[in-house]
């Protein structure tokens, strides 16, 4: 995936030298004799297999309680996503159930659905929090969103988004709501180093223009990156506010003016389209591609598995639905759970692609072209994932 002359930076024929977690060097067959010849290390020929960089998924909420089945079939006899947000149900409801679940359940419930994402070639993956709007909830999901981290061989990117939802003991009082975040919550939070980076819902359905620029002045005082939940519903000005802050990323992006692209190619901030919530959800409204492809952006591309508006948790399946939905091309599709993901998260430089000195995080596919991973609905599992030099799943050969 580094940028070069062939397209996807694809090498034929190629090696890859890996000792201990990193990847030590990488290249043709013409050198691996040279190379290889020097190195007492054990040698494994994966068979004109494609090996591409570990993926990683940059946005999901993969810690919750229960399930929004019955808000499904609400949703198909007609009441819409926000009209079930405003009636006190959707974010809220899986609040309610993540609050009362017990950690262990909640941790054993998310274990399988990490697991399951690893199998499909994951070796990175950020975790929202969001589901609790309190201290102790909150924590208990980027706790659990660490132990899944110790317990799994994958690296966990921990966000906190305490402004995704209004909770009911801030009823009609969001300003105080926001207060307690920045005041309160975010500090004990992030002094339990459970967090990387700060998210915010910008939306008429939650938090506005305003009180999100009062939580991202809150993180970057604490030294913390930012990102945001941006025009996902309608045009809330979220994009450029998040370009102002330099986020790493401002995510969705439906309904982002074209304009702003100039600004998120400015500010280095990613743009991480999320076809799975606009299939479910039904929109058509899309995101900007051809602004954000000629002003340079880079654009990643994620599942947001979450239990409202994109149970999903196929990355395989995202990147079809990219190509399908925004006409992405596959190569901008694998970019984007590759390279631009990795940006996304602040691990580009060590992730991403392959490259020496990078970690060892990749993933060996029963393909011989890269767009065999894009076009059906929903690709096979890799053979392998390779975690830090460890294998994760599957075999080598
Ligand atoms: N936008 C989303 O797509 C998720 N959160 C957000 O701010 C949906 C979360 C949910 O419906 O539970
Ligand atoms: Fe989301």
């Amino acid at each position: 995936m580094q940028a070069g002359a062939e397209p996807y930076g694809l090498i034929d024929h190629g090696f890859i030298v890996v000792a201990g977690e990193r990847i030590q060097d990488i290249g043709t067959a013409d050198s691996v004799h040279r190379i290889a010849g020097d190195l007492d290390c054990k040698r494994i020929d994966c068979g004109r297999r494609l090996i591409t960089p570990g993926l990683i998924d940059c946005h999901t909420h993969l810690v919750y309680g229960g399930n929004r089945a019955s808000e499904f079939e609400l949703r198909l006899t007609g009441t819409s996503y926000a009209d079930i947000a405003a009636a006190g149900g959707g974010i809220q409801s899986t609040v309610q159930a993540t609050r009362n679940e017990a950690e262990d359940v909640l941790f054993d419930a998310a274990r399988q659905r990490l697991q399951r994402m690893i199998n499909q070639g994951i070796t990175t993956v950020e975790i929202k929090s969001g589901y609790g709007l309190d201290t102790s909830t909150e924590s208990k999901m980027l706790r659990i969103a660490q132990r899944l981290e110790h317990e799994l061989p994958v690296s966990v990117h921990k966000t906190f988004l305490g402004a995704h939802a209004l909770p009911p003991e801030y009823s009609g009082q969001p300003d105080s709501y926001i207060d307690h975040i920045c005041q309160d919550m975010l500090p004990a939070i992030a002094s339990e180093s459970l967090v990387n980076s700060v998210d915010a819902f910008c939306e008429t359905i939650a938090f506005s223009n305003v009180q999100t620029r009062r939580v991202f002045t809150a993180a970057s005082d604490l030294g913390l990156p930012v990102r945001l939940h941006a025009d996902q519903l309608s045009d809330s000005g979220g994009a450029s506010l998040a370009a102002e802050f330099s986020a790493l990323s401002a995510d969705h992006l439906e309904y982002t003016n074209a304009a702003v692209a100039k600004n998120l190619a400015t500010a280095g901030t990613v743009a991480v389209l999320l076809p799975g919530a606009f299939y479910y959800l039904g929109e058509t409204t899309r995101p900007p591609v051809k602004a954000f492809r000629d002003c340079d952006v880079d654009i990643a591309v994620a599942t947001d598995m979450n239990p409202g508006s994109s149970p999903m948790e196929s990355i395989l399946l995202a990147l079809n639905m990219a190509c399908i939905l925004f006409a992405l091309t596959p190569e901008e599709a694998l970019r984007g759970v590759t390279v631009a993901a990795a940006r996304a998260l602040g691990v580009l430089h060590d992730r991403g692609t392959l490259e020496p000195a990078k970690r060892a995080d990749f993933a060996l596919w029963n393909a011989t072209e890269p767009a065999e991973l894009c076009y059906p609905i929903g690709a096979p599992q890799p053979v392998c994932v390779v975690n830090s030099g460890q294998i994760a799943t599957g075999g080598l050969v």
